[in-house]
């Protein structure tokens, strides 16, 4: 039996999370067009014939511009030394950014095992040449040989897919599962709860302010029917807050219930959500709602 640790790692909004959601073929890692929406290193057990796979989603590296960035992009990095083995995630339909050439190079130094997926190729080929250019000459500038296997695929559509996990059981080590077998999981479920309710404002709110945002569950009532959720959704200034809530309130209440129907059908219990907006400037430098949201 192979089993092992795999981490996901790549520039944000290349696709991670969706792969890794499609690998487990479950939700537990949150998508969004947007950079920037993973903020957890989020682990998703994956257990076939072949073995176990303990699959890491990361944040997506991207130019940090506060604390929070910088933690995002520290913590992302830190898990390709836990790691057996790691999977570079690439943008196949887009340029490389400086942050994918950054990937590339980190790798080309500290990968043992590697393998580097083509992702959105449903949309797009037109830029592997461009990255296989540029692992040459990170491979060249270490004078390492890293073993590297590409694979193009869809995370989207699931194109390609099985031969992806097929080239990550590939790298991993003989040995038995390190988790049990039926756990898909351990993100701790009102971090898990809070993602999806960001999940949710992030689509709504589409380029304007996503960074500026944080979701705490305050309180979860689970003793009986519906289950009562209170939750804050953050934002840093005043004016944000507006935006938050839309005009009449309607862009918050759209939020609260796509986030009541969601979780309702991923725990089979009817909730009732309340979310209020408050206003905590540079929510992103204090410390203590930093670990309230497990970003630290
Ligand atoms: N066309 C296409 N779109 C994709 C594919 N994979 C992901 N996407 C889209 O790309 C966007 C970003 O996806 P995510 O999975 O959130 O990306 P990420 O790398 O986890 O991003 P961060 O968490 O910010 O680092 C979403 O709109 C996805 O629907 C793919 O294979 N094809
Ligand atoms: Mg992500």
């Amino acid at each position: 039996m192979k089993s092992g640790i795999v981490s996901i790692v790549g520039r944000t909004n290349v696709g991670k999370s969706t792969l890794m959601n499609r690998l487990l073929d479950e939700k537990v890692s949150i998508v969004s067009p947007v950079v920037q929406t993973t903020r957890n290193v989020i682990r998703g057990i994956l257990n076939d014939e072949r073995g176990q796979i303990a699959l890491l989603d990361t944040p997506g590296v991207h130019r940090a511009q506060n604390d929070l960035g910088k933690i995002m992009n520290q913590s992302a990095r830190q898990t390709v030394r836990g790691a057996d083995a790691v999977l570079l995630v690439l943008d196949v339909a887009e340029k490389p950014w400086q942050e994918d050439d950054g990937w590339l190079r980190r790798l080309a130094r500290e990968a043992t095992a590697l393998t580097i997926a083509l992702n959105k190729s449903d949309l797009a080929e037109d830029y592997r040449a461009a990255y296989e250019a540029l692992w040459r000459k990170a491979v060249e500038e270490h004078a390492r040989q890293v073993p590297a296997v590409w694979v193009a695929l869809s995370a989207l559509t699931g194109a390609g897919v099985d031969l992806l996990t097929a080239a990550v059981f590939d790298m991993l080590p003989e040995g038995p599962p390190l988790f049990p077998e039926d756990m898909l999981t351990d993100f701790p479920r009102k971090l898990a709860m809070a993602d999806l309710i960001r999940e949710k404002l992030l689509a709504l709110l589409h380029d304007e302010l996503p960074h500026a945002i944080a979701v705490n569950i305050e309180h979860l009532d689970d003793s009986g029917e519906p289950w009562e959720m209170d939750a804050v959704i953050y934002v840093n200034r005043h004016s944000q807050k507006g935006i938050v809530i839309g005009h009449k309130g309607r862009l918050v209440r759209k939020a609260q219930r796509q986030a009541e129907a969601e979780l309702t059908a991923l725990y089979e219990k009817k909730i009732r959500l309340r979310l209020r907006v408050k206003v905590q400037e540079h929510w992103v430098k204090n410390h203590w709602i930093l670990k309230q949201l497990g970003y630290v």
